[in-house]
């Protein structure tokens, strides 16, 4: 007689499938975060994946990542991939119960996924791809210990035996692989070297701390952003740990001399403290990705001069240690703004997600073309000879800072009647901000005080006291440049080299 599937216990054998298949993949993904912990690369099969998946994402999904999970952006996509895997591994696990080969195949499929992805990476060296691979074997071996002990329950579902040997092998799997991952976190402590070698640096002080005397307007955010509340903006899935006795940096190509340095050189070098604002060309009108910090570090100039740049050289291409590049027109780093190799920020330590031991700040330019953060390499070139990670990506090759404005204050609040401070920044970095102006409900323009500002490098500060009548207001600003050209009214979206339009907010009063 043929034997009836009975579909109960045929969907309890799917489930336990699933979970077998769920099972094998955290063994394997256990298996990858040790290997990479023990290789000392940061390719585990997610970071690998998600690298890859942040160098061929079309920027309208990045800016959408930053708009939804602004800083956490990289969190969740992590859970994002976590997620899939456990789905397909979940699929992969009901088929391996009657053909192991089907789960085999979409587990080879996932993890060949990881291990191309890590072929792909400038920091993944040569082992990059073997976390992957070995999280691949991994997750098939498990699985083929699954397939085995849940086949007899297809035909004979209430085999006690077969129960008891899967519940056994889930919880020697599960705590196996937590197991692994724990020693993976151990192994991976580099993370720990660097944080203590931070720790243990003492820099050369800039004199003050400090905001420079009239810098703040009453209302606007503070003149320095503290770098716990400074933007994070880059394509670092795990972020580079560098240990400063390990930095050098090249200075090479179209150069008389090649240049070498050891952190020790830099350090020996003349230091300079400066006051700059920072801006991301992904920065919305209104929006906060832009901050301003006392930097410390080397003037580039120097040492580009020492270099010798060839004749015909009009660019430099800096890398990062993640592979990361950024191209920036030689004359902003050989004229009078101090374009610098920063390793401190607000007389810190550079922050490791801000480029510890060391990141570019160039004055004027948006962070893409400018500000490559845990820099290793830098190479005078010609932008005809080479595109830089984002002009690959659509953005423009050159992207000088757009002069923009913006009200902190009272945007989106309810304000009493009377007298009420409106305040804010504007921003044109090494052009300077003169004139500063409000407007209500689209009547005259009014014009705002403002703050004094050590450079034209920083952004500027203002307030406007705007006697405010009951109901609702629509507030916009609008700022002028050194030379009284006022920045650009019409909208545009930050691709492919900054956003233009006036930031308007709504202001209930009564
Ligand atoms: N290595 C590296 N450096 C980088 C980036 C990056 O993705 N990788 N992003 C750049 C961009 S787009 C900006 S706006 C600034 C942001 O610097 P912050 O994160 O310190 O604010 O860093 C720049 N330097
Ligand atoms: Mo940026």
């Amino acid at each position: 007689m043929k034997q009836q599937a009975d579909p109960k216990a045929a969907g309890g054998t799917r489930w336990r499938g699933a979970a077998g298949g769920i099972l094998a993949a955290l063994a394997g993904l256990a298996v990858g975060s040790l290997a990479a912990g023990l290789l000392g690369t940061p390719q585990t099969p997610v970071v690998a994946i998600g690298s890859a998946f942040i160098d061929r994402v079309p920027p309208w999904l990045k800016d959408l990542a930053i708009s939804w999970f602004g800083t956490h952006d990289k969190t969740a996509l992590r859970v994002g991939i976590l997620i899939v895997i456990a789905v397909v591994a979940a699929v992969g696990g009901i088929l391996a119960v009657r053909r192991y080969w089907a789960g085999a195949l979409i587990t080879i499929v996932l993890s060949g996924i990881a291990v191309a992805a890590a072929f792909t990476r400038a920091d993944s060296g040569q082992t990059g791809f073997l976390p992957s691979a070995l999280a691949g074997i991994t997750a098939l071996l498990v699985l083929r210990l699954f397939s085995r002990r849940l086949e007899p329950l297809v035909n004979f579902p209430d085999d006690a035996v077969s129960r008891r040997g899967f519940l056994q092998l889930s919880g020697g799997v599960a705590i196996g692989s937590a197991a692994v991952a724990v020693l993976g976190k151990v192994v991976g402590g580099n993370r720990a070297a660097v944080a203590d070698a931070r720790k243990q640096l003492t820099l050369p002080q800039p004199p003050s701390l400090a905001p420079p005397a009239g810098v703040q307007a009453e209302g606007a955010v503070p003149w320095a952003t503290p770098n716990a509340n400074f933007y994070r903006i880059d394509t670092a899935l795990s972020v580079p740990q560098i240990v400063p006795a390990d930095w050098k940096l090249r200075i090479h190509g179209m150069v008389d001399r090649e240049i070498n340095l050891t952190f020790d050189d830099l350090l020996k070098r003349q230091v300079i403290h400066k006051w700059v604002t920072l801006t991301c060309v992904s920065n919305e009108v209104g929006g906060d990705l832009i901050g301003n910090a006392l930097w410390s570090g080397v003037v580039l100039k120097d040492l580009l001069e020492e270099a010798g740049p060839s004749k015909g050289a009009d660019a430099i291409q800096s890398s990062s240690q993640d592979g990361f590049t950024a191209g920036t027109p030689l004359p902003t780093l050989l004229d009078d703004r101090q374009a610098m190799l920063a390793f401190a920020m607000n007389g810190q330590p550079l922050p490791v997600e801000h480029g510890f031991p060391v990141r570019i700040v160039v004055p004027g330019l948006y962070g893409y073309v400018s500000a490559t953060k845990w820099l290793v390499d830098i190479e005078v070139t010609r932008f005809d000879k080479f595109d830089a990670y984002w002009t690959l990506r659509g953005w423009s090759a050159q992207g000088p800072i757009k002069l923009s404005s913006r009200i902190d204050t009272p945007g989106g609040k309810k304000v009493p009647a009377g007298p009420v401070t409106v305040a804010g920044v504007a921003w044109d970095q090494h052009v300077g901000v003169s004139k500063v102006e409000v407007r209500v409900d689209g009547g005259p323009w009014q014009q705002a005080t403002l703050a004094t500002d050590p450079s034209v490098d920083t952004w500027r500060q203002w307030h406007w006291t705007w006697n405010a009548p009951h109901g609702m207001h629509l507030l916009q600003v609008r700022a002028f440049d050194a030379q009284g050209n006022p920045q650009v009214e019409s909208s545009a979206d930050p691709a492919p080299n900054g956003a233009t339009g006036l930031h308007t907010v709504s202001v209930k009063v009564g």
